[in-house]
């Protein structure tokens, strides 16, 4: 049987923040890429996730121009709160990082801008477009088999894949499993998340240590805000009705004590993150190379997670330039080992946010303590608040 075949330098499975961003970077390249993505563009449009971008990364996509909607719309923001004993306490992110801050802009909205970057460059994104099979990983030319919208099998081959397909995608799963060392920690609880049409309890994030749990508010815009609750590791969101929600928001704000007040909205979005930290080594496996959520997940404590999916993409594209422009391979090889080293301080951070933040049921009073005491020496101390202000707006990119 005859397979429809494209031909194409990278083939790009997954249209995230990874792949989109990678097929960006390599067009401005003059390398050709050809993107394919399970989902329709309006779902990967609307599909809400993180919300928080350092430094770095707003830095590059104004710097490849796809930041002129985030400079108009996007949050700036020089510092976050962090509360506990029913205080907030600020980080100041420019007063510690000379200058850097963070801008909150939801991932769709950076998804949006790099599909519509894309198109007008007529840089072809495949919708619809579920990758089946990744094959011929050690030879010449490897291919993508996937099905098209009509589900018509078809063929990619290229000289390279770049596996951006996320944590449940078929690339990490195409590396065989004695290739691959698996490095995984499961945090006993989740994230219930909502969007909502509320204002934001706050101007800044807030991120809260209580004796019920931990909550974060953020937002969106002025309008809308994006709101967290940690709950049990096997909730079901079925069990939180939204006054359920808003209640035990309060409860954690101390609202009705002098806390910030809420004022609820419209839930418009509601859903449970579970929360594990995850890596794959190495990144590569012959012409195969993964980047983002197929490689790494962080908890979002830090959020981290869009963050070092695009810092991963941004070594990649560098590296393939070189071997396109000329023939040199050496960054490609060293491509596991330069993320890697970003990977695992992210990792690091996000674990020690994660664990300074939450209530663990198996803390004994001194443990709780410790956690408290870590609490009060990160807001008391300006070498240990700088430790933090450093990690959440972006380490340096490699
Ligand atoms: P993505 O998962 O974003 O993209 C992978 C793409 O590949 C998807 O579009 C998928 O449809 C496609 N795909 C999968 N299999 C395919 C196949 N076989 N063929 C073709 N396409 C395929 N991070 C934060 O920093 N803060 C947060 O609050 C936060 N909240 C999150 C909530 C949820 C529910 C999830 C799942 C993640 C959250 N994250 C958060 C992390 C998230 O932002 C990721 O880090 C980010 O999306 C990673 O981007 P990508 O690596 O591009 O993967
Ligand atoms: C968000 O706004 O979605 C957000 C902000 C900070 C985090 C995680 C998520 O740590």
């Amino acid at each position: 049987m005859i397979v429809p075949t494209l031909r194409t330098q990278v083939a790009i499975v997954g249209a995230g923040p990874a792949g989109l961003t990678l097929a960006y970077l390599l067009h401005q390249a003059g390398i050709e890429a050809i993107v394919v993505e399970s989902r329709s563009r309006e779902y990967v449009e609307a599909r809400v996730r993180a919300g928080v971008l350092e430094h770095g990364t707003t830095e590059l996509l104004a710097a490849i121009g796809v930041g002129e909607r985030l400079r108009r719309e996007g949050l700036v923001h020089t510092g976050t709160q962090l509360r506990f004993g029913a205080r907030n306490h600020r980080i100041d992110f420019q007063e510690l990082t000379g200058g850097k801050s963070v801008t909150v802009y939801g991932q769709q909205e950076v998804v949006k801008d790099l599909i519509a970057a894309l198109l007008s460059a007529d840089a072809p994104i495949v919708f619809d477009a579920e990758a089946v099979a990744l094959g011929r990983l050690d030879e010449d030319r490897v291919s993508v088999d996937y099905r098209d919208a009509a589900g018509t099998a078809c063929r990619l081959e290229a000289d390279y894949i770049a596996g951006c397909d996320g944590f449940h995608g078929i690339s990490r799963a195409a590396i065989p499993a004695q290739a691959l060392t698996i490095f995984e920690h499961v945090y006993p609880f989740s994230w219930l998340g909502i969007l909502a049409e509320s204002p934001p309890v706050s101007d800044e994030l807030i991120y809260t240590n209580h004796e019920r749990g931990f909550a974060l508010v953020s937002m969106r815009s002025p309008s809308v805000s994006r709101i967290y609750v940690q709950c049990a590791g096997d909730d079901d969101v079925a069990e939180w009705s939204d006054d359920r929600f808003w209640g035990e928001l309060r409860a954690r704000l101390d609202s009705d004590a002098g806390g910030p007040s809420v004022i609820e909205g419209r839930v418009l979005q509601k859903g449970i993150t579970p929360m594990r930290s995850f890596v794959a080594e190495p990144m590569r496996y012959g012409r195969l190379f993964l980047a983002g959520d197929s490689a790494h997940i962080v908890p979002p404590t830090g959020a981290k997670g869009m963050n070092l999916a695009i810092a991963d993409v941004r070594v990649l594209a560098q590296a393939l330039d070189l071997f396109y422009r000329r023939a040199d391979s050496a960054a490609l090889e060293r491509y596991s080992e330069t993320c890697l080293r970003r990977i695992w301080k992210t990792q690091r951070f996000s674990a020690w946010m994660t664990r300074m933040l939450h209530r663990f049921d198996d803390h004994a009073p001194f443990d709780r303590r410790v956690q408290l005491a870590e609490l009060d020496y990160v807001t008391s101390s300006r070498v240990a608040a700088a430790g933090l202000a450093e990690n959440y707006v972006g380490l340096p990119l490699a």
